[in-house]
């Protein structure tokens, strides 16, 4: 799976590469160093190695200690098989084994895939299949869900599956043991010299993300060591982050956000310290922002709504050394985020991001009226920005198109899907976001809405067409269509409509159970059912969801009038 950058073959690899005079371009500019993820926080370890890098529960390891058994894990993967390019689905909560196990990952060039802690049955042996993972990462606690379970099914049933790893204190039996693969080697020179002498490349996949989906299954999204540096480092120039940044990881790590936005990595990046949450429940974050001194964190609209309400009520933490929030993930509504800094004391900065790329920030020394209402803008000058009409034509700034992209971190097509790829991306490699947005003369974009198939239920991305293949598989469905209902604490959630075959009924808890039964992760469970004569439709005859929408919209009114966000 080398480089997607000039690689010849893309049906071959799966990978589609930037064009060559593109990656010249981005060479010569200085975005892709050519050096891999593992070598940058190993300089930091360097040159700060007995400060603190991650501190998650009781669990406190300064750089070198994070390193060292990063690199212990490596060798340890290494001789349990597993070889450069080889796939990991990793599933982990947050956790400090997560951090650890990716970069030993990122220094044998083991490619993780990150799948999310909410995926179940259903996702995660896709995920499985489709990247041909030789092993699966999981936490080893069953109280809620027995993951290792889950994973020994789906290693019976797909045989390329060779190991599964837990995290946590008792691994069952036949699984292996997370905890003592991530301790240093015995010689940690030796281990770090081997390491380095098969390092991957700048240009090759360091990790794979998942997209928020669109289609019935995640496409993966390939990210190379130099482009998702890059990401990390100029989003960590944008947020002002440096040595004395504290930053607190409390959205699930899988996600790119939290992971490289700047996150995590950013944080790894400049020598700084990363506390894990391992919710993001406002008691548990407020208690961590206050004994561990963080200065950073990052959030979700609907979680930031509860921290707001929660600092409201008045408990009486001491917030002081927060100096930054970012939200992102999902449209922060204008009338909270001008609540963030009186409530909580600390800049607010609006984060517009994609697991496929282009990321856009408000900066920190923007005025307030751009940072409360705007969804900022790109963070390299190669980013390239398209907002255009149905027919593809530019619209001036001040009138709302779909937003397309293309740049140095944005790849060019996801991995494995040439067809999806024909439909996601123009011929001449923009990315089309789906969203719809305007951009401002300022620059800055405000996303007005968007034209893609999805539910953003509390920046957790749902695809329409998974619901609704879902749906058909209950005998009674005739018709489904999946749209986003408003709703105050999520923003959104899954509504499905459904038209009935003659004689059947159908309830919500079917289309749900066939769902549960089939191992789909919660967040993508209908929650409404709402039983139409027929399905509207545009005048190509497709379903309009347009008119779904503004339907529950309508219903919804009728029937709380006052709990309807904006
Ligand atoms: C982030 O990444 P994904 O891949 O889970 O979702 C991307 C989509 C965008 O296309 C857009 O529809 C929506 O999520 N979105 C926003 C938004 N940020 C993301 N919609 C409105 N306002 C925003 N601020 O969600 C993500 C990745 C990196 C950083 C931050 C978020």
């Amino acid at each position: 799976m080398t480089g997607p950058a000039g690689d010849p073959e893309p049906s071959r690899t799966g990978l589609v590469p930037w064009p060559p005079e593109a990656v010249a371009r981005y060479v010569a500019a200085g975005y892709w160093e050519g050096r891999p993820l593992g070598a940058h926080v190993l300089a930091v370890a360097d040159a700060l190695p007995h400060v603190e890098a991650l501190v998650s529960g009781d669990v406190r390891l300064t750089y070198r200690e994070l390193t060292q058994r990063a690199d212990g894990a490596a060798l340890r993967l290494r001789a349990l098989g597993l070889r450069r390019d080889d796939r990991i689905v990793m599933q982990l909560d947050n956790r400090w084994e997560f951090v650890v196990l990716t970069l030993a990952c990122l220094r044998l060039g083991v490619l993780p895939v990150m799948a999310l802690p909410a995926h179940r049955h259903h996702e995660i042996s896709h995920l499985v299949r489709h990247a041909e993972a030789r092993a699966v990462v999981v936490p080893a606690e069953t109280d809620h869900f027995d993951h290792q379970e889950m994973a020994r099914r789906i290693a019976e049933a797909q045989p390329g599956l060779r190991h599964v790893f837990a995290a946590g204190p008792r691994p069952a039996p036949g699984s292996v043991d997370v905890r003592a693969l991530c301790r240093p080697a015995d010689d940690p020179a030796a281990a770090r010299r081997q390491l380095d002498a098969a390092a991957p490349a700048g240009r090759d996949v360091a990790l794979f993300l998942l997209s928020g989906g669109t289609t019935g299954l995640p496409k993966l999204i390939a990210r190379t060591h130099d482009d998702y540096a890059y990401n990390a480092r100029r989003s960590g120039e944008v947020s002002g982050f440096g040595p004395s940044t504290v930053y607190l990881a409390a959205l699930p790590l899988a996600h790119n956000f939290p992971l490289g936005c700047p996150g995590v990595l950013g944080t790894l990046l400049v020598g700084g310290r990363v506390v894990i949450a391992p919710s993001p429940a406002p008691k548990k974050v407020f208690d961590l922002v206050e004994r561990e001194q963080v200065t950073v964190t990052a959030a979700v609209p609907t979680i930031v709504q509860s921290w707001l309400a929660f600092q409201e009520a008045g408990p009486g933490y001491d917030l002081s050394t927060l100096r930054l929030l970012q939200v992102g993930g999902a449209r922060l509504a204008d009338e909270v985020a001008w609540r963030v800094q009186p409530t909580l004391g600390c800049r607010l900065q609006q984060v517009f991001g994609m697991a496929e790329g282009l990321l856009n920030y408000t900066r920190l020394d923007d005025p307030d009226e751009v940072v409360c209402h705007t969804q900022g803008r790109p963070i390299c000058p190669d980013d390239e920005i398209l907002v255009v009409d149905d027919e593809g034509e530019p619209v001036p700034d001040g009138t709302p198109g779909l937003l397309l992209t293309r740049g140095p971190y944005t790849p060019r097509g996801y991995y494995r899907a040439e067809e999806q790829n024909r439909l996601a991306f123009t011929a001449d490699g923009w990315y089309r976001t789906g969203d719809v947005v305007r951009r401002r003369p300022d620059g800055n974009l405000v996303v007005e809405g968007r034209d893609k198939d999805m539910i953003n239920r509390a920046g957790e991305k749902v695809s329409a067409e998974e619901v609704e293949n879902f749906a058909y598989q209950v005998p009674g469905v005739h018709l489904a269509a999946a749209v986003a209902m408003p709703d105050p604490e999520f923003g959104e959630r899954v509504c499905l409509y459904v038209v009935v075959r003659a004689g059947a009924s159908v309830r919500l808890a079917d289309v749900r159970a066939v769902m549960e039964r089939a191992g789909v992760a919660r967040f993508k469970l209908p929650e409404r059912m709402v039983e139409v004569a027929a399905l509207p439709r545009t005048n190509v005859g497709k379903v309009d969801k347009k008119a779904l929408r503004a339907d529950i919209r309508r219903r919804l009114a009728a029937e709380a009038p006052d709990e309807l966000p904006g």
